[in-house]
């Protein structure tokens, strides 16, 4: 008999335009994973209205995530690519999980403070349930692996708690998940401020590069990079800015740290930094044709996405119904 394949499951926000910290840390590995395992990748559409979004904006923004995805080359034919709200086991099975955590645990999520902090005037319920939604899409689909950044580690480690505590309960029912973290050198910093990530949600544009960035803006975003005096190509601790321009070369040329120090021996950063531009600006150009060629045909997008939220739903509705069966809801003789 064949082996059953391994499922992962991961998604990403439809908030702001992703930068190519979340296309080396996320999308590019999930397009890997996808020819290994049982994939689901998902557009979080209900996490994004935690924080306060224009609907209008979250509807393009979500459609162009989709195209995006598959720009990228996350394959439907591979995987199931979908939108979240299109499914509606997951709020459904959030419900249920509610009941089986404890304010205490919810309220001491590190994601939960910083965002109570940063929206002071919209801590709602949704933004502390964040988390229970996660696990809930999770646990729906028995993946096993999880591919996230370590920020989200915290936000895996629940659901796994979730998927143990459920199971201690009611009888086995959930896979317990382990997150699936990238390399620590898989992760972009900021150009601008190489101590922090990379994020779509600086406030600095000049910190991130996005991949909907043109070649001019790619070039002026990495000639403006902060870097140090030494003029000398070198991957070191004490040369965080430098060092992080080698990582995201080493990344978009597909080429080891040794092989990037050697290739620019005597070569100084002004050269450098174009070189670097002109790697990432290879890689985007033929992302951003591609996905508004996608973006042109919306009517093949909605049939896909129609598509693959039943296959998504015929799994996920199974490990609902084992969920209400367990917890002793009636469902006829
Ligand atoms: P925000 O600024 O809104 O927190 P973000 O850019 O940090 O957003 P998320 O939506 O939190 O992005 O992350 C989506 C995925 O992208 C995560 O799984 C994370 O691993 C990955 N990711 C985000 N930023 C980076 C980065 N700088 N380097 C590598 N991977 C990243
Ligand atoms: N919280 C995640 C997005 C996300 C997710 C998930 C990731 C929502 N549901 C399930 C993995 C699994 C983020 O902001 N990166």
């Amino acid at each position: 008999m064949e082996e059953k394949k391994k499922i992962v499951y991961s998604a990403v926000q439809p908030t702001g335009r992703l930068t190519i910290g979340n296309y080396v840390g996320a999308i590019r590995n999930w397009v890997r994973l996808q020819q290994e395992y049982e994939c689901f990748f998902a557009v979080a559409d209900l996490h994004a209205i935690t924080v306060r979004q224009e609907p209008a904006e979250l509807r393009r923004r979500t459609l162009e995530l989709v195209a995006l995805y598959l720009a990228c080359g996350v394959d439907p034919s591979l995987c199931t690519l979908y939108i979240q709200s299109h499914v509606p086991a997951h709020a459904e099975l959030a419900w249920v999980l509610n009941t089986i955590t404890y304010v205490g645990e919810a309220s001491r999520m590190t994601q939960f403070k910083d965002k109570s902090a940063r929206h002071a005037d919209n801590i709602n319920m949704g933004l502390m349930d964040y988390p229970v939604l996660m696990a809930a899409d999770i646990l729906l689909y028995g993946a096993s692996a999880v591919p996230v950044g370590a920020d989200q580690k915290q936000h895996v480690e629940l659901a796994r708690d979730l998927a143990v505590r459920f199971n201690n309960r009611y009888g086995e029912t959930f896979v317990v998940p382990e997150p699936l973290i990238g390399r620590g050198d898989a992760r972009i910093a900021s150009l601008q401020d190489p101590s922090k990530k990379m994020s779509k949600s600086d406030e600095n544009p000049s910190a991130s590069v996005f991949l909907s960035d043109d070649r001019d803006t790619v070039l002026r975003k990495f000639r403006r990079a902060v870097t140090d005096s030494e003029n000398c190509v070198r991957y070191a601790p004490e040369k965080p800015g430098i060092s992080n321009l080698i990582n995201i070369y080493c990344a978009f040329e597909n080429k080891s740290v040794a092989q990037t120090e050697e290739l620019f021996r005597g070569v100084g950063y002004g050269d450098f930094k174009a070189e670097v531009g002109e790697a990432v600006a290879r890689v985007l150009t033929p992302i951003q044709t591609k996905q508004a060629e996608l973006l042109a045909d919306k009517p093949a997008l909605s049939a896909l996405l129609n598509e693959s939220a039943e296959r998504a739903y015929k799994t996920a509705r199974r490990t609902l119904f084992k969920v209400y069966r367990k917890v002793g809801f009636y469902r006829g003789e």
